[in-house]
């Protein structure tokens, strides 16, 4: 090896083992910057009780299928209910709102349509998810049923009008079935995101039982079809949970 050759080799290695120096250093101030971001997301998670996250479907994507499709459910949740959540925690930042859900419904009107839209949005999936079940469906028992039967004569009546009524929704909202204030089942529809319990609503009262009629609750699998999916959505009712909603609304003191 000449001398040359050697110096070459020298050169060659230093310069190697600093740019190896270099791009660690680097790869690990960019892990410490990670982890140090973590740290603080985490923390402010913490500190901030205002900040609302996505609740966890209670099954599998795939649980409601063939009714609900694996993709429409995990679209619906992932994506559209996520994005409410993401909406109202930048809104509530902005307008300085604090507070639990249900006490910003209940002031709904001191904030922007954007606080509105996407509160509800969030109270209305988190209700949605459990309402239903796989090997869901069949009819109400117990007082829920006698409720029911009193109010709208039978369960396929009652049914009858809450698929009417889901129906004639124009454009996006949601259809109900709720104990009004004067403790009385009522069937109602709301636009957009709206519900029952925004101070401001039509339907003043408590939700027992609601149907996401956006399209983006159906179109993929029923497209333009609102009766067939209402139709099949019947069978994935968790009625256990609606009677507990039921239970919950008729409550003393309530
Ligand atoms: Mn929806």
């Amino acid at each position: 090896m000449s001398t040359n050759d050697s110096n070459s080799r020298r050169d060659f290695l230093k310069k190697g083992a600093l740019y190896t120096i270099a791009t660690t250093g680097i790869i690990a101030s960019a892990g410490a910057l990670a982890r140090a971001s973590d740290v603080t997301e985490k923390l402010s998670a913490l500190i901030d009780v205002s900040k609302f996250t996505l609740p966890p479907l209670p099954y599998a994507y795939d649980a409601l299928e063939p009714h609900i499709d694996k993709m429409t459910m995990e679209i619906h949740h992932t994506k559209h209910h996520q994005a409410y959540i993401n909406n109202l925690n930048k809104a509530c930042e902005q307008e300085n709102i604090s507070g639990s859900l249900d006490s910003i419904l209940a002031t709904i009107s001191k904030y922007s349509v954007t606080v509105r839209n996407n509160a509800g949005g969030h109270w209305n999936h988190s209700f949605f998810w459990k309402i239903m079940k796989p090997n869901g469906g069949g009819a109400p028992t117990g007082k829920l049923a006698e409720a029911i039967n009193a109010t709208f004569t039978t369960f396929e009546d009652f049914k009858l009008k809450f698929n009417d009524t889901a129906m004639k929704r124009f454009g996006s909202g949601w259809s109900w079935l709720a104990l009004d204030l004067n403790g009385t089942l009522e069937i109602g529809s709301t636009a957009n995101q709206d519900n029952h319990l925004m101070e401001d609503s039509n339907y003043r009262g408590t939700p027992i039982l609601g149907i996401d009629v956006w399209e983006h609750a159906y179109y993929l699998k029923y497209q333009n079809r609102r009766a067939d999916y209402i139709n099949a959505w019947w069978n994935v009712i968790n009625w256990d949970e609606v009677a507990k909603n039921y239970a919950s609304a008729t409550a003393p003191g309530k």
